[in-house]
């Protein structure tokens, strides 16, 4: 069995998205020890994968029951595939999730939800553009009208299939310095496709992680100076640092594969 993970905000269009893939080879439970619903189904048209829809988010922080799930469900259970639904009217909101779920590791395919109001919105978002900025296939679909929603079931398949890694978002220089730094020091401690996860983690002072991967003493009083250097020269502290960084970037991206018509008419009168 191939796993496929769905991802997204709450609201984004998942669990429309879900039922059109999974129709009613559904079964509902309880992540364990929370009382946030776990939804798995089985693809109508290809019974050998596995569809998870995993629970609304704006962040893999662990501050909500919603988010800790997700987290270690990604991480740990290492989906084959996350589908990434990206409701197309709030990309900026919704791409700071997207960015973090690359860093996790996983092969990752971003469905742009709800392209049916865009035009409403007065405006347009290029595809191509953005997958191209992000390293990712984007599929832009709506949910709701049943747009697109083969095309996108195929590339699901064939990028489970192919199993492409791609590469993680780059941050600012100063910034990568140190998660470079942080990432040396988990060599032969976690696998090497997901110390970029570990070492932004750790970078951005996560106690889970910091719990979880236990660090020797020394090893974290290394890494804790890498994150004080970092944490002067930015003038920030460590985890808005990142925070920014994760902005800054989805805001580069947006002003190159965005077109607001409104801003077009306003600049030419
Ligand atoms: P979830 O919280 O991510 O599971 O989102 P839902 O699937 O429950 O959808 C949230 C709301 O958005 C519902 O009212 C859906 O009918 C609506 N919706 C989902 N996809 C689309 C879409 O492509 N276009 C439009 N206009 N509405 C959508
Ligand atoms: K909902
Ligand atoms: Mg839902």
């Amino acid at each position: 069995m191939k796993m496929i993970a769905l991802a997204g905000n709450p609201n984004s269009g998942k669990t429309t998205l879900f039922n059109w893939l999974t129709g009613s080879n559904q079964s509902v439970g309880n992540w364990p020890g929370v009382t946030v619903e776990k939804k798995q189904g089985i693809l109508r048209n290809y019974k050998q994968f596995v569809v998870q829809d995993l629970p609304g988010i704006y962040s893999l922080s662990p501050y909500t029951a919603e988010e800790v799930v997700s987290r270690k469900y990604l991480v740990e259970q290492a989906p084959d595939t996350v589908v990434d639904i990206v409701d197309a009217t709030n990309i900026e909101r919704n791409l700071y999730l997207t960015l973090q779920l690359m860093e996790t590791g996983r092969p990752l395919i971003v469905a742009l939800n709800m392209i049916d109001l865009l035009k409403k919105q007065q405006r347009k978002v290029n595809l191509k553009k953005l997958s191209y900025l992000l390293g990712v296939p984007v599929i832009g679909i709506s949910a709701l009208k049943k747009k697109n929603l083969s095309q996108l079931e195929e590339t699901m398949i064939a990028e489970t299939k192919k199993q492409t890694s791609y590469p993680f978002p780059k941050y600012d220089d100063r910034l990568e310095s140190a998660l470079t730094m942080i990432s040396q020091q988990l060599i032969g401690i976690v696998p090497e496709e997901k110390a970029r996860w570990y070492a932004i983690k750790l970078f951005e002072r996560d106690e889970q992680v910091e719990q979880e991967l236990n660090l020797a003493v020394e090893r974290q009083s290394e890494i804790e100076q890498t994150i004080v250097t970092a944490e002067k020269l930015f003038q920030d502290t460590s985890d808005s640092i990142v925070v920014n960084a994760r902005y800054d970037l989805i805001s580069q991206y947006v002003r190159m594969c965005v077109i607001d018509e409104n801003d077009f008419v306003t600049s030419m009168s």
